[in-house]
C-alpha cells in the first residue's frame, strides 16, 4: 500500500475506534445511573435556560487551535503530512522524547491577546474556545502538574515563558467577550497513562489511566477552573478508558461551577450541555437541544504551512445563517502560527463576516429557527448513499430566523423582482431591507399565507440580503 493510502486506513481504524469507544459509552450510560449526578441532571427548565442565555444568543464564537504542534506545522522531518497539524505526532508516531525537544523552539513573541480578542470581536464573535492542552499534552498555560518526565507547558519549557491563557483572560475580560477553554481529558500521547486512539507507540507513554487523570488531567482542570473562571469548558475525544466512575470525578470538579457550560464529549455516559457536530451541519440542526457546530477554515485545526484551502468569506457567512436559522452555534477554528499569528486569510475572512454582522446582526444574535422549514434542502427522491439512506440535497437560495413579531429572510439568491412566500404564518404588516438605513416600506402582496415582497433589482450586499418581515396575526 502507499503511503497515503495507509494514512487512509489508519484514519478510517481511528473512526472505528471512537465510534465503537463512543457506543460503549452510549450503552453504559443506558445500564446504569450517574455516579455523580451532574448540573444537567438536577437542574430545572428554568435554571438550565437562565445558565445557558448568554451562550444561545451568541451565536458565533471563535475556536483556537493553538499548541507545540505550530512548530512543525504539518511537516516532520521533511515529510508533509496528510493528517490535522495537530495530529502529527500521533500520524508519524513521533517518539515522545523527540516531540518534547520542540519546546526550545516555540517562541510566538509576536502573540498578542489584545490583538486576538479584538479579532473575535471584529468577527461578530461573542467567545472565544482555545485550547488549553491538546492531545500531544502541551499545556498552553501556567500549571504545576504534568512535570513527568519534564515540566511540559508553554511557561515552564519554552523560552517564550509567557502565559497567553493568563494575557487572554485578562484581554477577554477587558473586551467584554466570553473565554473558554478546549481541554484534552482522555487523550495525552504525552503522559504515561494517558490515552492514544489506536494505542501507544512509545513505551514512554505506558502506565495507569486513572493515575494519569489523577495526576494531571484533574489536576489542570483544578487549575484552569480556579485560575481563569473559564466560562466553558470543551472536552473532546472520550475513549473507553473515562468510566462513569472516573468522568463522575471530573463531574464533581465541574459541578463547583454552577454557571459553567460544557459539551458531550466528556465520556462516561454524560451528555454535557451540547451537541457538538464536527465540520458538518446536520440539515434540521437538533431541534430542543443546544448544538454547535465547529468547522475550520481550512483543512486543518492546528496550523499547517501546506494547507491554504481557505473555505470564501460566502461559505463561512451562509453556514453561520444556516446554523443559526437551525437554532444552533457556529464555532469557527483559527490556527495561529508559532509566532503567534493567526493566518491573514483566515483573519480576513473573519472581518468581512463581521462587516456583515456589523449592519445584519439582529437578524442573528438571540434570533429563533427558521418560521419555515423547506428552504434549506430535501432528501433525494433517487439518490442513496453508501448506507442506502437517502441523500440530503442543500439548496442555498434563502435562509429564514426568526425574532417575536418579525421574520428575517436572509437572501443569498436575488430573486428577478418580486420574493415569493407560500406559507407565511400571520399577516405581513411591514416589509425592508435591514441595510436599508430609511427602512424604506416594499410592497408586498400577501393572500392567506402566499405572499410577494416587492424588492429592487440589485441586493444590497451580494454576501446576502436580509428582508425583514414585520408580522402581526
Ligand atoms: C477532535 C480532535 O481530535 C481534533 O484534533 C480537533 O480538536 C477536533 C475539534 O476534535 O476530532 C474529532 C472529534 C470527533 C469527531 C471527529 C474528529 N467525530 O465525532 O467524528
Amino acid at each position: 500500500m502507499d503511503r497515503m493510502g495507509s494514512l487512509r486506513l489508519a484514519h478510517l481504524l481511528l473512526l472505528i475506534c471512537f465510534i465503537t469507544g463512543c457506543l460503549r459509552t452510549v450503552s453504559l450510560s443506558a445500564q446504569q445511573p450517574h455516579p455523580v449526578t451532574s448540573v444537567q441532571d438536577t437542574e430545572t427548565p428554568a435554571q438550565r435556560d437562565a445558565r445557558m442565555e448568554w451562550w444561545r444568543a451568541a451565536r458565533f464564537g471563535m475556536f483556537i487551535h493553538w499548541g507545540l504542534y505550530a512548530v512543525p506545522g504539518g511537516v516532520w522531518e521533511g515529510k508533509p503530512s496528510n493528517g490535522a497539524g495537530e495530529w502529527l505526532m500521533h500520524d508519524d508516531k513521533i517518539p515522545v522524547a523527540d516531540y518534547q525537544k520542540l519546546v526550545s523552539q516555540f517562541n510566538p513573541t509576536q502573540f498578542n491577546a489584545h490583538d486576538w480578542v479584538a479579532l473575535a470581536k471584529a468577527a461578530g464573535m461573542k467567545y472565544i474556545v482555545i485550547t488549553s492542552k491538546h492531545h500531544d499534552g502541551f499545556a498552553m498555560f501556567d500549571s504545576q502538574f504534568g512535570f513527568k518526565p519534564n515540566p511540559f507547558n508553554i511557561v515552564s519549557a519554552t523560552p517564550f515563558k509567557r502565559d497567553p491563557l493568563k494575557e487572554l483572560m485578562v484581554e477577554a475580560q477587558k473586551q467584554g467577550i466570553k473565554l473558554g477553554f478546549y481541554y484534552s481529558q482522555d487523550q495525552d500521547w504525552t503522559a504515561p497513562g494517558g490515552a492514544a486512539f489506536g494505542g501507544h507507540w512509545d513505551k514512554a507513554q505506558d502506565g495507569d489511566f486513572a493515575n494519569y487523570l489523577h495526576t494531571k488531567a484533574i489536576p489542570q482542570l483544578t487549575e484552569l477552573l480556579t485560575k481563569y473562571q473559564p466560562a466553558i469548558i470543551w472536552f473532546d475525544t472520550p475513549t473507553a478508558d473515562m468510566t462513569p466512575q472516573l468522568a463522575s470525578e471530573i463531574v464533581t470538579l465541574t459541578n463547583k461551577y454552577p454557571n459553567l457550560i460544557w459539551n458531550n464529549r466528556l465520556g462516561g455516559g454524560y451528555k454535557g450541555d451540547t451537541e457538538t457536530p464536527e465540520q458538518q451541519i446536520p440539515p434540521k440542526g437538533f431541534p430542543g437541544q443546544d448544538w454547535e457546530t465547529c468547522m475550520t477554515i481550512n483543512d486543518t485545526w492546528g496550523f499547517k504551512t501546506n494547507d491554504t484551502s481557505f473555505k470564501s468569506t460566502e461559505t463561512l457567512l451562509h453556514n453561520l445563517i444556516d446554523i443559526a436559522s437551525k437554532g444552533g452555534n457556529y464555532l469557527l477554528n483559527v490556527g495561529p502560527d508559532a509566532h503567534g499569528i493567526i493566518p491573514p486569510d483566515e483573519a480576513d475572512r473573519l472581518r468581512a463576516i463581521g462587516k456583515w454582522l456589523d449592519t445584519n446582526g439582529e437578524a442573528i444574535y438571540g434570533s429563533g429557527p427558521t418560521a419555515f422549514g423547506d428552504e434549506d434542502g430535501a432528501y433525494s427522491t433517487t439518490e442513496k448513499d453508501k448506507n442506502g439512506k437517502p441523500v440530503w440535497v442543500s439548496q442555498w437560495d434563502w435562509r429564514s430566523t426568526t425574532k417575536p413579531g418579525k421574520i428575517y429572510i436572509e437572501i443569498f439568491k436575488w430573486p428577478n423582482g418580486a420574493f415569493h412566500l407560500d406559507k407565511v404564518p400571520g399577516q405581513i404588516a411591514d416589509a425592508y431591507l435591514l441595510a436599508d438605513p430609511a427602512h424604506k416600506p416594499l410592497k408586498i402582496t400577501q393572500k392567506g399565507s402566499v405572499a410577494d415582497i416587492n424588492l429592487p433589482q440589485q441586493p444590497l450586499d451580494p454576501l446576502a440580503t436580509v428582508l425583514v418581515l414585520e408580522t402581526s396575526h
